[in-house]
């Protein structure tokens, strides 16, 4: 690593992940990016050595030049994801610039928090981290193949302290740490991921609706249970869960699918694994952060705010082009004319 960057390991209170910062030079976003560009492999190599987790601090400056972003995350791959032409409610997307998702409870990419874990701590007093009472575990765009690799996630006005998180688990560490059944049981196997609201999902099959037909860009796609890392060649569990799952024909390919089914039992057993506290990071928002995250070796879920006192405007950009070889040559299942020509 180019010594002007330097990295502490790993973030405080997990078992991975990195702080990043220019040596010497205050935190200014310009002097970052361009240091970062002029030392491309840097960064990537700083990424993977932390197990797929990296924190910036301070790039304010990104807030009033959102380029910045863009310039950042290409450093990180060929390609970003411009998000006019994802299929994507445009008033989710940047306005000056359509590679930057909105995530925000703000007009005009206003989505809800996600709701509060029920009870809102756990037994012993704790903020609850794990599966199945944290929710919402998933890996971006895993309904998709090739899926993305790296999502850049920076703070405008993060939801005030406590609340707004986000969490990170790891899934080198979780697959590392599976029970030895657990782990014959994945081998080979691969999971049915389905996109948010599109009526696949565990709560939709459980309330025993009949499915729309899926147009063919819209597909549920499979995806290895056990990812090996194109860069590291470290192995993960790739795997979401209620929402980004298809609960009609899966969770898994070859399973009894359906929520009651012994596809639903194990996915409810990897989960509870894959997010225990020791392998999870909670990160707790400060303006100005950035946080880079690999989405072929780690989950994340949000988590509630207060919708009504808090506001919350982050920005995301997703990278992708390096998915690994299972993926080589294959045409984009989310653009229709690249899959009907396939
Ligand atoms: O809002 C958050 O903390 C996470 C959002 C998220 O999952 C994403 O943008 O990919
Ligand atoms: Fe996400």
């Amino acid at each position: 690593m180019n010594p002007r960057f330097e990295s502490a390991k790993p973030l405080p209170g997990a078992a991975f992940g990195a702080t990043v910062k220019l040596g010497s030079v205050p935190a200014v976003a310009r002097a970052f990016v361009a240091a970062a560009e002029q030392a491309p492999e840097d960064l990537p190599a700083a990424l993977a050595e932390a197990g797929g987790l990296l924190l910036v601090q301070g790039l304010h400056e990104i807030a009033d030049e959102p380029e910045l972003l863009l310039r950042l995350s290409r450093v990180f791959g060929p390609e970003i994801e411009d998000y006019r032409y994802l299929l994507t409610g445009q008033h989710l997307v940047h306005a000056m610039v359509p590679e930057i998702f909105l995530v925000t409870n703000m007009v005009p990419g206003a989505r809800p928090p996600p709701s509060r874990p029920e009870p809102p701590l756990t037994a012993d007093g704790k903020f609850p981290v794990q599966y199945p009472h944290r929710k919402g575990w998933h890996t971006d765009q895993s309904y998709r193949r090739p899926p993305p690799d790296i999502s850049l996630f920076y703070a405008v006005t993060p939801a005030a302290r406590e609340r707004g998180q986000t969490l990170f688990a790891n899934g080198q560490l979780a697959y590392e740490g599976l029970p030895a059944d657990l782990k014959a049981h994945v081998e080979g196997l691969e999971g049915l991921h389905a996109q948010p609201g599109t009526g696949r999902g565990r709560r939709n099959a459980l309330a025993g609706e009949t499915p729309r037909a899926f147009a063919l860009q819209e597909r549920a796609q499979r995806q290895p249970v056990v990812r090996t890392h194109p860069v590291t060649g470290k192995r993960s569990l790739y795997l979401c869960e209620w929402g980004q799952m298809d609960w009609f024909e899966g969770p898994f390919v070859g399973m009894e699918p359906g929520p009651h089914g012994d596809g639903s039992k194990l996915l409810d057993a990897l989960m509870t694994h894959y997010t225990r506290p020791e392998f999870v990071y909670v990160h707790e928002w400060q303006q100005g952060d950035l946080l880079v995250w690999d989405n072929r070796c780690l989950v994340h879920t949000a988590t509630w705010y207060d919708a009504e006192r808090d506001k919350r405007l982050m920005w995301r950009t997703t990278v992708r082009g390096n998915p690994g070889e299972i993926y080589a040559g294959e045409p984009k299942s989310w653009v229709p004319r690249e899959v009907a020509t396939a």
